[in-house]
């Protein structure tokens, strides 16, 4: 197993109000690539300005939509992970936790955490492009090619305008309630876990520097050093699917 110092496990235990803020890296175990790990990373492959901005989406909706549906496609095919369940157990011990992840699958979810807040949206909840009407996910194969052209459907129920994936490109501001959530228990909460993320990303990332400034401890989870190490008053440098099952036992 691995170790954990019982110090940290003892703050975790005796917390009445956790936040625990997930990032692409407690997928990764479960076979979903991170953005910017070196070699496995999705932005070591794709191009992140010609497919998540929306300036990619119009000048090729076609590419930006097939790499959505390969993804999506991908995230159906695996499974949670060990961290997960870990987060989802955290949950169910301490009533007043919440979840607030950057990732777009579903993973959360499918471990059992009742409603995580998605702050960069998900590859699951598509919308319209020209109105923003959420719209049901087109029915489509199983499997699509990391490189598949699709041409997004023209489904919206209001305007049948092609649809666009729900999830947050760089410039666009993130859902605005979700947000204010996240930072309102940021700010209130006595213990924050960061796991699995970059730190990179904004405004994201301001949600354990809030959590500190409030005044809640600080446990970060990430195999490497992150611009979040200053940030935590603990650094476990480990995978997210070894060390949070090791943090709850
Ligand atoms: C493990 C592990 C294991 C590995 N266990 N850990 C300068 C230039 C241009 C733009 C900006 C700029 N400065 C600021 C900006 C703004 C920009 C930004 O922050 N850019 C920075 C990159 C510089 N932000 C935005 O544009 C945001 N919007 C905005 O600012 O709006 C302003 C506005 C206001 C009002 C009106 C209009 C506009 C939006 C950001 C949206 C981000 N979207 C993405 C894509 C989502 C859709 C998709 O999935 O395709 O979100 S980008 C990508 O990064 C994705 C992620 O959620 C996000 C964060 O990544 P994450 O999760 O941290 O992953 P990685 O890969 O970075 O890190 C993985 C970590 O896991 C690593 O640390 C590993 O070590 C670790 N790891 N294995 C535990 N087993
Ligand atoms: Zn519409």
């Amino acid at each position: 197993g691995v170790l954990v110092p019982s110090e940290t496990a003892t703050l975790l235990r005796q917390a009445e109000r956790v936040v625990i803020f997930t990032g692409a890296g407690i997928s990764a175990e479960s076979g979903v690539p991170t953005f910017r790990d070196a070699l496995t990373g999705l932005w070591e492959r794709f191009d992140a300005a010609a497919l998540a901005t929306p300036e990619a989406f119009q000048d090729d909706p076609a590419l930006v939509w097939g790499w959505y549906e390969w993804r999506r496609s991908a995230v159906q095919r695996v499974r949670p992970n060990a961290g997960h369940e870990a987060v989802a157990a955290i949950e169910a011990r301490v009533p007043s936790s919440v979840v607030v992840t950057q990732n777009v699958d579903d993973l959360h979810e499918r471990a059992g955490s009742p409603a995580p807040l998605h702050l960069h949206g998900s590859l699951f909840a598509p919308r319209c492009s020209a109105c923003a009407h959420p719209a049901p996910l087109p029915d489509g194969p199983a499997e699509e090619p990391a490189d598949g052209r699709r041409v997004p459907p023209p489904g919206c129920a209001r305007c049948s305008a092609p649809l666009r994936p729900g999830v947050v490109w760089f410039g666009e501001a993130l859902p605005e309630a979700v947000f204010e959530s996240a930072v309102e228990a940021a700010s209130s909460c006595d213990l924050l876990l960061t796991v699995g993320t970059s730190g990179l990303v904004y405004p994201a990332a301001e949600i354990p520097r809030v959590a500190a400034r409030f005044g809640a401890a600080v446990i970060q989870v990430n195999p490497q050093e992150t611009p979040l190490d200053p940030v935590a008053d603990v650094n476990l440098r480990g995978p997210a699917a070894q060390v949070l099952p090791a943090l709850v036992e």
